[in-house]
């Protein structure tokens, strides 16, 4: 079996020789030859230049034994694809050139013709595709309607959503609007993805857990079925809610295959506490990999303990590699997972 089919088996709860594994945010910053990288590209120059994008995806397959790659892109393509820019302030996070907070707003964002604007996106996935030879998955991403909306009408990052909320609860018509327009972008991306052949979809809800669970219901389960639905079985999807492992019964609505799991519950309790069927991924805690590598075995080892004889588990960290974390130690953790019997 190899990687592709290892990861392809577990997403449908098949049983596997060992769990698969792949670590969110694998390529980025905490890459000694990413960093270099960037010196000489910025950001957006490597995103929407194929060869660039297919360079920095491929940086940490060539160094771990990872059985899946993810593309490098953001979540921000799209509202940039509807006619909203993002760029990165000096001070970190994220800065939009506008934000979205009228009915006026909303018709300055377009659907029609994102596919084009959007086109680069299908060009690195085939490079990608091919440099992997059908031996590792290609997962691709989104992000969910909900999480690209804070962004939109916060305007930047944040640390409360105050306004993305207060557009969910004071103004449902508005939000909704903009949530449908929002929603059939990221059906229309992820489409393009399919049809560049990626293995897996992966929706990051990142602000999934900001909300109370009847509003993550309707400003963001909701949203995420529609475009699962329309995915319609053609890739198995992941839904990476941060903070929301402990409504998998709202989770599991959305018609999900994977469910990404944060580091602060038992995976296996998460399992099985899960209609059979849907499985589930993580839950490293990421500040594991800012120990040292004996630290890092005796925790993976935990996990794959906890999991031995329940299939359906895609290993991962519970959130996104930190910047700082070593190397060394996620070479350790990928040595721990593929030598697990
Ligand atoms: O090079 C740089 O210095 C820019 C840092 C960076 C990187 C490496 C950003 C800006 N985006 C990325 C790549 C990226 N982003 C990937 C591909 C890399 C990989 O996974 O291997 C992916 C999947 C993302 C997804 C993403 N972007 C998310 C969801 C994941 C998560 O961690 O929750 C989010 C929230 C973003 C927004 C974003 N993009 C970049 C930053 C600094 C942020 C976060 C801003 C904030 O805190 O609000």
């Amino acid at each position: 079996m190899n990687s592709r089919e290892r990861f392809l088996k577990a997403c449908r709860c098949e049983p596997v020789d060992r769990p698969p594994i792949w670590v969110m945010r694998q390529a980025g910053r905490h890459l000694p030859e990413y960093r270099e990288f960037r010196k000489k590209h910025t950001f957006h120059e490597v995103v929407k230049a194929p060869e660039l994008a297919l360079e920095v995806t491929m940086q940490p397959i060539r160094r771990y034994k990872m059985d899946a790659a993810i593309i490098f892109s953001d979540i921000l393509v799209i509202p940039e694809a509807m006619g909203q820019q993002y760029g990165f302030p000096e001070g970190g996070g994220i800065e939009m050139d506008f934000a979205v907070r009228t009915q006026a707003d909303v018709d300055r964002l377009s659907v029609d013709g994102i596919e084009s604007r959007l086109s680069y996106m299908s060009e690195s996935l085939r490079l990608v595709k091919k440099e992997l030879n059908g031996e590792r998955a290609l997962i691709g991403f989104s992000g969910s309607p909900w999480t690209l909306a804070t962004y939109m009408v916060e305007g930047k990052s944040s640390k409360t959503y105050t306004h993305a909320k207060k557009m969910f609860y004071e103004d449902r018509v508005l939000f909704d609007r903009l949530m449908r327009k929002i929603t059939q972008a990221v059906v229309r991306y992820v489409r393009l993805q399919i049809a560049a052949g990626v293995d897996a979809i992966q929706l990051f809800d990142s602000w999934g857990g900001v909300l109370a669970p009847d509003a993550f219901t309707q400003a963001s389960a909701f949203w995420m079925k529609r475009v699962v639905d329309s995915v319609a079985g053609q890739v198995p999807v992941i839904i990476f809610s941060k903070d929301m492992s402990h409504l998998g019964d709202i989770l599991a609505t959305t018609g999900a295959n994977v469910l990404g799991v944060n580091w602060n519950r038992r995976l296996s309790t998460v399992k099985n506490s899960l209609p059979s069927g849907i499985a589930v991924q993580g839950n490293l805690d990421p500040t594991v990999l800012n120990t040292n590598p004996e630290v890092v075995e005796r925790e993976a080892l935990r996990i794959l303990k906890d999991m031995r004889g329940l299939p359906g588990h895609i290993f991962n960290l519970g959130h996104g590699i930190q910047p700082d974390a070593s190397p060394e130690n996620v070479a350790k953790l990928v040595d721990t997972v593929t030598n697990f019997k």
